[in-house]
């Protein structure tokens, strides 16, 4: 199974990763998670993608690719039960370079989850978690950069028949029944 998770930051998608690993078997790649990383480990990458992460903006696409290329060529090799995006692709530049990327090594994506959460919900659960990037002035910029640059992925996925939609609302567990009633279909 290859799935993209696509969704405004703080719409839950790391959130359930855990839960769709545990019953899909599928690996993750997840942007957020790899930058922080490079940013805690203080190396050079990092260094650059912090100010981007901040000011709550994209971080520069060859950041991102490398990232990625790297990530997707272990996973496609190592777990032949499929893998889990999360946080990318966040721009069409993105989505084009992935569709570039796996149809060379022949894996396309099979379903694309998008979670639907509004974004007043949004600013409250982030202020209550509390992260670096996570006050009101930054929240509000990611919400913008996500109305501007992904959220025209809902129609470019749309249009290649792979979107599905989730409500992202409710308890934690309610919305994972909801997102393992979709994954069932194509497991
Ligand atoms: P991410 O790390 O991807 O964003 P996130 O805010 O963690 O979003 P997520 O949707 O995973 O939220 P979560 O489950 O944690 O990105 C951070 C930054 O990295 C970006 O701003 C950007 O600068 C950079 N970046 C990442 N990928 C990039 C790319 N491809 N290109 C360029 N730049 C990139 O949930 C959030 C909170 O909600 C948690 O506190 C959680 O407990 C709570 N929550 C979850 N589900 C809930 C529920 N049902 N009810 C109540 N609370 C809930």
């Amino acid at each position: 199974m290859r799935i993209v998770l696509l969704g405004a930051p703080g719409s839950g998608k790391g959130t359930q990763t855990d839960a769709i690993i545990a019953r899909h078997g599928v690996s993750t790649v997840a942007t957020g998670d790899l930058l922080r990383a490079e940013v805690a480990a203080g190396t050079e990458l990092g260094q650059r993608a912090k100010p981007y992460m901040d000011a709550g903006e994209l971080v520069p696409f060859d950041i991102v690719l490398g990232m990625i290329e790297n990530g997707l060529k272990t996973l496609a090799v190592t777990n032949p039960r499929g893998f889990m995006m999360d946080g990318f692709p966040r721009d069409l530049a993105q989505a084009e370079a992935l569709d570039k990327l796996l149809a060379k090594i022949n894996q396309p994506l099979d379903l694309v989850l998008f979670f639907e959460v509004d974004y007043e919900e949004i600013v409250k659960r982030l202020l209550g978690r509390g992260r670096a990037d996570d006050n009101e002035e930054t929240i509000r910029n990611r919400l913008r950069v996500f109305e501007e640059k992904t959220a025209p992925l809902i129609e470019y996925y749309t249009r290649k028949g792979l979107l599905r939609t989730v409500r992202g609302t409710g308890t934690i567990e309610d919305i994972g029944a909801r997102i393992h009633a979709v994954l069932d279909e194509i497991a």
